[in-house]
């Protein structure tokens, strides 16, 4: 027998059901889980309507990251939710301020070895110290914190094996971007990125982190380095060596892909609007003397300690070009508190940089949108259509050294065309450490009264599947869909996030402003897509507008695993196109019906194709269904919720 990956080896250790085999589901023991606020309030309100009591995990946080700018009530009502709902459940609040959540939780939580089941897609951040850590909808969550499986379909291997070291002024940042040119946003899909090779030791966490992070864009389950003696020095200069434990794939491991790159020819690169895999290098973009309106220097991606030394030594004693907004958000507090005691926030505000509070901010559109047609330069991991906030911006993802040095020449630099050496910044030996802004819950919550503030309505719930399942194409949409386009947020949209009915009327508004009025006058209907519908977020959210719009099956070439599960979570048939001709011929107000729908499901589970009819054409178009027999009674039951209420508790 064949040794085992990194992966393999934390799936073999808590495997609650299924085989190792790819393709087919597993069911996983989960042992720390993280929330956010803006998939939070739903996975709590999730939790509490499973009735489930104290969380089972080992540790579970809720943090406050997103939803920052309390420009009316409504965030600091949902920050008091979480905190009391938190607290009634055993659940650790990271209170707005202590920072962006999978920066804090690499800092102070995470464990090689163990699994971290996140609602936020970033959540594979923690990979960066050797952790299983993947990126789920808010329900899925909510059921692990219940202790619950998280069910996944076994991924396939890919090693992206690191050979030499980074250059002068080449980072982690375009190590995640060369993958993502190689891969595409689509091409993680049903995968697990494993880093290994020389390479690997030449990397700090940091680092690792900056590009198991961005391997969200590849669509991947998760992307994850070795626990190694980098890793245990990290982890004691965060006073957590007892935490350490060592792991690595085994010599003879098997990987279905394998990716080399050899980090010493790496160069700068950048990401072009309005994709994360739409790579070219900053040499290139130099050349095209690119001016720049904004940069913004921090989001979860880069926002380390080392990140924001690194900014602020090439900041120092130089002033932020005069048409350029230099914008810098730190990771946590600890970085910018760090940062504000050895004077290298001072050298930031000096050159003229815009302090923000430490959180997702303008990564999320919280504020910061740019000014019309703006070119924003980000280090952030997306650069989806609209994210900004500012349509027309065209937003640019580069390295905090790209970024620092373009800030100060007010165009998109090389900065080694400069002919200066890159700042040397280390590690420390000692972070300093305090969970201060982490309040711990009673060890009795039973007392605890949840605060509920007026934003917070009832969210949709889907209905048993009928035997006839029928409705109007209502969109078409092209490849490359992102939740962003699905449900946007922004500073204007996220405080409703527990307001579905208020955020429905937004749905798909990027693509075609009339969809949740055309959906309306129809009384609901389905959706038409390309391929990789879905990709970006975890926010469960894209799923339950559609469902608050009516939408009962969504038809796509090809779906992202986070959006897909989401999906049938809620009870809306994600099908694929058999024959991507079909694509091709389906018109907007088409009438599509799945006859024997409950039938026809259940032969999914088997293998069996779905026909979807189209009644004004006559046309019978064949689809897929990938479910599992536990996704077919969830379909049939009309979603996870109703499947639990009816007594199937969703655990092994
Ligand atoms: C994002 O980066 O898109 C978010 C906002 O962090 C989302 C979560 C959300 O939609 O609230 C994510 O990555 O899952
Ligand atoms: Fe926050 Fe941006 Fe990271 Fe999402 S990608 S968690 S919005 S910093």
């Amino acid at each position: 027998m064949s040794g085992l990956t990194i992966s393999q080896k934390i799936i073999k250790n808590h495997l609650m059901s299924g085989s190792m085999q790819p393709g087919e589901e597993i069911g996983l023991r989960i042992d720390q889980t993280l929330t956010q606020d803006s998939t939070g309030t739903m996975a709590y309100l999730q939790f509490e309507a499973l009735g489930l009591e104290r969380v089972k995990t080992e540790l579970s946080v809720a943090y406050v990251d997103h939803n920052m700018l309390q420009a009316g009530f409504e965030n600091a009502d949902d920050h008091k939710y979480l905190q009391t709902v938190a607290a009634r459940h055993g659940i650790r609040f990271s209170r707005p301020g202590n920072g962006v959540c999978h920066q804090v939780h690499i800092e102070r939580f995470a464990v090689p070895g163990k699994t971290l089941l996140g609602s936020d897609s970033h959540t594979p951040t923690a990979g960066g110290l050797g952790m299983l850590a993947i990126g789920a909808g808010g329900l899925d969550v909510a059921v692990a914190m219940g202790g619950g499986p998280y069910y996944i379909t076994m991924p396939k291997m890919v090693q992206v094996w690191l050979e030499g070291a980074l250059q002068p002024w080449v980072t982690a940042k375009d190590v995640i971007l060369e993958v993502l040119r190689r891969l595409t946003v689509k091409g993680g899909v049903g995968k697990i990125i494993e880093y290994g090779g020389p390479g690997v030791k030449t990397l700090t966490v940091p680092q690792r982190a900056t590009i198991t992070n961005m391997g969200a864009e590849l669509g991947a389950t998760t992307s994850i380095f070795p626990a190694d003696e980098t890793s245990r020095i990290f982890m004691q200069a965060q006073d957590r060596e007892a935490d350490f434990t060592p792991i690595a794939a085994d010599p003879d491991a098997v990987y279905d892909e394998k990716v080399v790159i050899d980090l010493n020819r790496l160069q700068p690169l950048v990401a072009y609007p309005h994709s994360p895999d739409n790579v070219h290098t900053v040499e290139k973009a130099q050349n095209e003397q690119i001016k720049v309106d904004q940069v913004t220097i921090g989001s979860c991606t880069n926002s380390s300690y080392t990140d924001m030394m690194t900014v602020a030594a090439i900041l120092k004693g130089k002033t932020v070009a005069p048409d350029v907004s230099l914008v810098i958000g730190p990771g946590s507090k600890q970085v910018l508190s760090m940062i504000a005691a050895n004077g290298a926030l001072a050298d930031m505000i000096m050159a003229g940089a815009r302090i923000l509070e430490a959180g997702c901010g303008p990564c999320i559109g919280m504020g910061q949108s740019p000014k019309t047609d703006a070119v924003s330069l980000r280090t952030i991991n997306r650069n989806f259509y609209g994210r900004s906030g500012t349509k027309s911006a065209k937003v640019f993802l580069v390295s905090p050294e790209v970024a620092a040095v373009s800030a100060l020449t007010g165009y998109l630099t090389d900065p080694r065309s400069l002919g200066m050496d890159p700042p040397a910044v280390t590690l420390p030996a000692e972070f300093t450490v305090s969970d201060n802004m982490i309040i711990l819950p009673p060890e009795d919550g039973r007392t605890v009264d949840v605060v509920r503030g007026p934003n917070i309505k009832p969210f949709p719930l889907n209905h048993a599947l009928p035997e006839q399942v029928s409705g109007s194409v209502l969109i078409k949409v092209e490849d490359n869909i992102t939740t962003d386009h699905i449900m946007p947020s922004n500073a204007k949209l996220l405080p409703f996030r527990s307001n579905i009915p208020y955020l429905a009327d937004f749905c798909l508004t990027p693509c075609d402003p009339e969809f949740p009025a055309r959906a309306k006058a129809h009384g609901g209907g389905m959706i038409v897509a390309g391929q990789n519908y879905g990709q970006g977020s975890s926010r469960e959210h894209a799923a339950l507008a559609p469902l608050q719009l009516g939408v009962k099956a969504v038809l796509a070439l090809s779906f992202a695993r986070i959006h897909e599960a989401n999906l049938i979570n809620n009870g809306i048939l994600p099908l694929t196109f058999i024959d991507p001709a079909d694509y091709e011929t389906l018109q907007l107000e088409d009438e599509l019906l799945i006859d024997h729908a409950v039938d026809q499901v259940t032969a999914a589970a088997d293998g069996q194709p779905v026909r979807v009819s189209v009644q004004n054409t006559g046309k019978i178009i064949p689809c897929r269904l990938t479910i599992s027999d536990r996704q077919r009674d969830m379909l049939l039951s009309g979603g996870l919720l109703n499947l639990t209420r009816a007594g199937h508790l969703a655990r092994a």
